[in-house]
């Protein structure tokens, strides 16, 4: 049963269910059954799937060179609290119709920002009563929550990295606010993405004040959460550039780095958004397993970019061959420490019927459960690990293995080389790999 309020918004859509993939209806998932088991779990505790707010319920579309084409139902009414229950309503619709179990938000996301910031956290008060009512009747979870410290104008120069320091202040209210927030509804987790924290001139930049601030920005943030109760992860989330030229928070390996330099490596992890890893010039994959080598592979942002053009497009994720190879690096990290998947993509501007964004996320979570299927098989049943594993066998006994236990010296090598003698070249076999690949999609 679909509970849905006074008002609905998606009007004669039902809750989409999986039909499998001789199905020719439009609204059904052929790949996402969420109770099949794959590998010991079934798809839904795997995946853990979210919908994020700002890209499905507050993005109207619009452009550089033009304003939204959205029209939404819950954007009517002129009173800024009935304007917020109203998308909160709309935003319970769609999650429980989808038949997921999260959400995502930042802190505006859920109704406007007041004028001042006691009258923005009595408005985020109110809205987070009303969603923990929604969360009761309905079973939706909050994924993670964040805060929006990249729109409004003061934090041009940036929040935590700010170079004044009333501006970082600020930015320490609001993310107070919004860790409360996310609190309150027993999120799971807290993201940063750093908006603008970094720099688009290294002139007018001292950037390592600027990275010193923000060491000391996140740690006060964990101190409070955890001084709240907060059990859950903190993640950050890479991206090279866009908003700023150069984002501190580059991609996995920076972000790791930085972690570490600060002593934050205990309670933060990554989450990876496939458009950023592509920005950075990395597979999806590439990053995800930078992130599992640390025991960080916290949660993923979905999406996709544009390969012609490069862009933060956010398209919904479609393609098969690089899901099916974060797949397998998804398996063999044990899945993902804390987080789910959450769709951070948007419709493209001239999709304007209501059922789009359902077309949308049906084909995102079949994509994803597509990949993992067919990454399970690959698995299960070809030779694929036992090839990448050949490769090192040379590592598992003898010197190879004294020199992994650190028992070999530099000189150790030495002697063994002038032992050795020449030696004959072995295949990397790459062809073969990606044949295999093939071969179960
Ligand atoms: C923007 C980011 C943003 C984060 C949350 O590029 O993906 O949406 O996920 O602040
Ligand atoms: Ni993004
Ligand atoms: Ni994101």
């Amino acid at each position: 049963m679909v509970t849905i309020g006074d008002k609905e918004f998606y009007k004669g859509i039902g809750k989409i269910e999986f039909e499998g993939k001789e199905s020719d209806n439009p609204l059904a998932f052929k790949y996402y059954n969420p109770d099949q088991v794959v590998a010991g779990k079934t798809m839904k505790d795997h995946f853990r799937f979210a919908i994020a707010y700002w890209h499905t319920f507050c993005g109207q579309g619009d452009d550089p060179f033009g304003p939204g084409t959205q029209n939404f139902g819950w954007d009517n009414s002129t009173d800024v609290l009935q304007r917020a229950k109203d998308k909160a309503d709309a935003a319970f619709e769609f999650v429980t119709k989808m038949g997921f179990d999260y959400f995502c938000f930042h802190d505006f996301d859920l109704i406007d920002e007041g004028a001042t910031l006691a009258e923005s956290e009595q408005r985020l008060q109110f809205i987070t009563e009303y969603l923990k009512n929604k969360q009761q009747d309905s079973g939706v979870k909050l994924l993670w929550g964040t805060a929006n410290c990249f729109s409004n104008p003061r934090y041009m120069n940036g929040a935590a990295t700010n170079p004044e320091f009333n501006v970082v202040a600020r930015a320490g209210a609001q993310i107070k606010m919004a860790l409360d927030a996310t609190i309150a509804l027993n999120g799971e987790n807290y993201v940063f993405w750093g908006g603008r924290e970094g720099y688009m001139s290294l002139l007018n930049t001292d950037m390592g004040r600027e990275l010193d601030h923000m060491g000391q920005f996140l740690t006060l943030a964990r101190d409070y959460a955890r001084s709240q109760g907060f059990k859950g992860n903190f993640f950050i989330e890479p991206k090279p550039m866009e908003p700023m030229k150069h984002q501190y928070d580059f991609d996995t390996a920076t972000a790791i780095g930085f972690l570490k330099e600060y002593g934050l490596e205990n309670d933060f992890k990554i989450n990876i958004e496939v458009n950023h890893a592509t920005l950075a010039q990395h597979t999806f994959q590439h990053e995800m397993e930078v992130a599992a080598k640390s025991g960080m592979l916290g949660s993923l942002d979905a999406n996709r970019g544009d390969y012609q053009n490069g862009w933060d497009t956010d398209q919904f994720p479609n393609n098969i061959q690089e899901t099916t190879e974060a797949m397998l690096v998804f398996l063999k990290a044990g899945g993902l420490q804390g987080g789910g998947i959450n769709f951070d993509a948007k419709i493209r501007r001239n999709s304007t019927d209501l059922e789009d964004v359902f077309h949308a996320h049906i084909g995102g979570a079949d994509t994803f459960s597509r990949a993992l299927l067919t990454a399970d098989k690959i698995i299960q049943s070809s030779s694929y690990q036992k090839l990448r594993e050949e490769r090192y066998s040379s590592f598992n006994n003898g010197n190879g293995r004294a020199f992994e236990n650190g028992e070999l010296k530099l000189d150790d090598l030495y002697k063994i080389a002038v032992d050795n003698g020449e030696l004959s070249l072995k295949s990397g076999k790459q062809e073969l790999f990606e044949n295999i690949i093939n071969q179960y999609i």
